[in-house]
């Protein structure tokens, strides 16, 4: 075969299709470029968005969430854990858990057909010591989480997640306790001040560094979803089931998220007087987002979860004062909050797979 010379006119031919691919790829890469700042655009002003609109979820676009694979790192947490240990008198000096934990397995089958029973759980989890509690034997965890569970009579949707998260936090090397947090009496529920209160009271117990606050009924399905905190603030349940395994709108932030001690007083904790069902979650994001944070996430793929089929609970009615609530969270937040909290502990009870507070939270 001869070979070409520069002024061949097939070289030339050749040489002008290589051009118009590089032309091409151009502008590939300058839509992607823009397709990636208008969604962060959009996250940046979902807030004023956010108070817009007075309908909920359903009229909203659905967004799927296999590009939202944000994995920002703790790197200020992990800082700060690394100087501490210098200046630790050290007897017994474990070393640093690895960041991504050996042990993850990935996808989980999650089911509610079979039942049970408490006694089989401590069974299966003989190293979880009393009121819930446990740390990896052969490291030291990256962080200390307190899981934080609001609850009225659930009880047999928390001992699906008792059977099913036990395991997966043992997996996932985390220094770990779990507090149930138990409404007392029959008033209207109030989730958000339930979780404020679990924030205080788990700090009391032990110096945890990242709070990670879940529903009783949700069940993640894959144990790369870590439930540790991140350098925003996070949200795990971002594919349920119940949504059909997508974002029911982009600002959703209930079922399951994290947040650093830094991250929550930031924001003041959470809204202390959405009574009943709906809202609180939508408050909790506006408080972020007005405090220069934006929504970590998992992808859709790891992020996926199941929720325990319920009929709504008897006083948890939808809340008829959410929206005009969510719509001043940005003057509310200032004083409704961590400091403005209070409450009564009824009760507080160790039992070997949970610490379970009973508190009175008063009533709207
Ligand atoms: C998400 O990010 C991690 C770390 O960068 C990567 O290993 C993983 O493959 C990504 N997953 C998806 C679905 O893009
Ligand atoms: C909107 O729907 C979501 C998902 O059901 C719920 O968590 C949230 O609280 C609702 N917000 C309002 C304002 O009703
Ligand atoms: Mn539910």
């Amino acid at each position: 075969m001869p070979l070409s010379r520069p002024g061949d006119p097939a070289n030339f031919h050749l040489l002008h299709r290589v051009c118009k691919v590089v032309v091409l790829l151009c502008f590939l890469h300058i839509s992607v470029t823009v397709v990636f700042y208008v969604r962060s655009l959009d996250t940046r002003f979902a807030f004023v968005q956010n108070q817009q609109y007075h309908g909920n979820a359903t009229q909203r676009n659905q967004v799927t969430v296999t590009d939202l694979n944000r994995t920002h790192e703790p790197a200020e947490i992990q800082q700060q854990e690394a100087r501490e240990k210098e200046t630790e008198s050290g007897e017994r000096k474990l070393e640093k858990c690895p960041e991504t934990s050996p042990l993850l397995v990935g996808p989980l089958r999650v089911e509610f057909n079979v039942p049970v029973s408490l006694d089989q759980i401590k069974r299966d989890n003989g190293d979880v010591r009393l009121g819930g509690r446990f740390k990896p034997r052969d490291c030291e965890a990256q962080q200390k989480v307190a899981v934080i569970i609001p609850f009225r009579k659930r009880d047999e949707h928390l001992k699906y997640w008792l059977h099913y998260l036990h395991p997966v936090l043992q997996r996932q090397q985390l220094d770990y306790g779990i507090y149930v947090i138990n409404q007392d009496g029959d008033e209207i529920f109030n989730r958000a001040k339930l979780l404020n209160v679990g924030y205080t009271e788990a700090l009391k117990e032990y110096e945890y560094e990242c709070f990670v606050f879940s529903d009783v009924d949700l069940i993640p399905m894959d144990d790369r979803n870590t439930y540790r905190c991140f350098s925003q603030p996070r949200h795990l349940s971002v594919s349920m089931d119940k949504f059909g395994f997508r974002l029911p709108y982009y600002q959703y932030f209930g079922g399951v998220s994290s947040m650093s001690k830094e991250q929550y007083m930031k924001i003041n904790g959470f809204p202390n007087n959405y009574w009943g069902w709906g809202g609180e979650d939508d408050d909790i994001y506006n408080r972020l987002v007005s405090r220069g944070m934006s929504i970590s996430r998992p992808s859709g793929e790891v992020g996926k979860c199941r929720m325990i089929r319920h009929k709504r609970d008897d006083k948890n009615e939808p809340n008829p004062q959410r929206f005009d609530r969510i719509a001043h969270t940005r003057e509310t937040m200032l004083k409704d909050g961590i400091n403005s909290l209070s409450y009564r502990v009824v009760n507080t009870e160790k039992f070997e797979l949970f610490t379970k507070i009973t508190v009175d939270v008063g009533k709207p």
